[in-house]
């Protein structure tokens, strides 16, 4: 079969159900992801898929190197800060071969149009790990119309170059991946386009807020901004994108051999919905790490199939090698699990364990088949996820040998993976104090 085209595209800090076809709720203006719910019933989508971990920058260290992140220096950050800028080792290092540089080398063209966040330049950037292009931002976040981070620098670029621009960031990164797909449509190579949004993740501001800029310049996390009618909006402005870049590939004729898979690189933050889980950004409760996953594939991919395989973001960075008939390179051996079989046929299914673990409240968690066992600042829990989604029947208790053996489980996978290193930094932007909790 010939290559497929592939589109990545993360949303950032998307939570489980704020999409329609995840079961969100309508915003005041209509249906909040009509584009995307119509490739969810088009494609395939996947209720029990996962994020490598519920903060930024680990999971794209997985999403790049089809690896646990604990693996990298640099993704022991939760997450990259600015205090990074400059730092030699904290980011993805160049000599690591990388979803895109893998793919680049089977006969892919490949871009990068959108957030980075895997270190700073001189030592890092998108283009050293296997991008062809790059326009986006570096750091973990920036203003929609400023394109200034959270030190006031700006942070839009081109390559290796700042380039400045006027305009709401979605939609500029919306344009340009249009542009990219009329540019490659014309050639004969396949391309990878990773669409990293930043939307919907802080500072809350949709396409009208451009005055809003100013006062929010020196706090991004914007603690005295938004609300639920402003965040559904930004998600509606990213989906409109995403519907302007599936009409570019079914006026070039190529959407039927073009895979597009749709995620958020974590679990939802303070205004997203992520009904019936608890948590999000920074828990692994299921809200934190439960994320949207829908694959549109017409070649491959049947309209309307639903799959309750469990999967983390490096299985999909295999799957698009798989698909792409690439191969990972011997000396860095994928954890992820190709779910190729999966967009063949719904309804295959394979066993999946997934671990993740956080510096931040000492967390750690196991998900095995209808099970997960969960720590948080020392306690341990014991959920059985199908019944009791929201995690609140702990069976910790009840069950003291199934609680051994997945303790006992996620301990000896923690032991082949390096310990967390001395000087690893949580950072949070705000605290009970700012905001209260549940
Ligand atoms: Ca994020």
């Amino acid at each position: 079969m010939k290559q497929p085209n592939i589109i990545f595209i993360v949303a950032d800090d998307l939570g489980y159900a704020d999409l329609g076809c995840y079961g969100g709720r309508d915003a005041v203006f209509g249906p909040v992801s009509p584009v995307l719910d119509g490739l969810a019933a088009k494609g395939l989508k996947f209720t029990q898929g996962y994020a490598n971990s519920p903060v930024c920058s680990p999971t794209r260290f997985a999403l790049m190197t089809a690896r646990y992140q604990y693996r990298l220096r640099g993704a022991a950050e939760e997450p990259i800060n600015s205090k990074s800028r400059g730092s030699a080792t904290l980011g993805l290092p160049p000599e690591h071969p990388t979803l895109p540089s893998l793919l680049r080398d089977a006969g892919y063209r490949t871009a990068l149009i959108g957030k980075w966040h895997l270190g700073y330049l001189p030592n890092f950037s998108p283009l050293r790990s296997g991008y062809e292009e790059f326009f986006g931002p570096t750091s973990g976040g920036v203003d929609y119309f400023t394109h200034c981070d959270s030190t006031g620098q700006h942070d839009l670029n081109f390559g290796e170059q700042e380039q400045r621009h006027e305009g709401y960031l979605t939609d500029l990164l919306s344009h340009r991946a249009v542009d990219y797909v009329n540019r490659m449509a014309l050639q004969p190579a396949p391309f990878f386009l990773s669409l990293h949004y930043t939307a919907p993740h802080w500072p809350w501001e949709t396409r009208d807020d451009a005055s809003k800029a100013p006062a929010i310049k020196d706090n991004l996390f914007d603690l005295a901004g938004g609300n639920i009618h402003i965040y559904r909006r930004m998600i509606h402005h990213m989906d409109e994108g995403i519907g302007w870049l599936m009409a570019a590939l079914e006026k070039h004729g190529i959407a039927r051999n073009t895979l597009v898979v749709f995620t958020s690189d974590n679990g939802g933050e303070r205004f997203s919905d992520n009904w019936p889980l608890v948590g999000g950004k920074m828990d692994l409760t299921e809200g934190g790490i439960r994320v949207p996953w829908v694959a549109h594939w017409p070649e491959m991919v049947k309209p309307g199939g639903e799959s309750t395989q469990h999967c983390m973001t490096m299985d999909w960075s295999v799957t698009l090698l798989d698909a792409a008939g690439a191969a990972t390179h011997p000396d860095y051996p994928p954890d992820g699990v190709s779910l190729l079989p999966v967009l063949r046929d719904a309804s295959h299914h394979f066993h999946r364990p997934l671990h993740w673990r956080m510096n931040h409240r000492g967390q750690r968690a196991l998900r095995d088949g209808d099970w997960k066992y969960l720590m948080v600042d020392g306690n341990e829990y014991l959920f059985n996820i199908p019944a009791d989604e929201r995690e609140r029947a702990n069976h910790a208790r009840l069950e003291p040998a199934r609680l051994d053996a997945m303790r006992a489980a996620w301990q000896a996978w923690d032991a082949t993976m390096p310990a967390i290193p001395a000087g690893a930094t949580v950072s949070l932007g705000y605290s009970y104090q700012d905001m209260p909790q549940r």
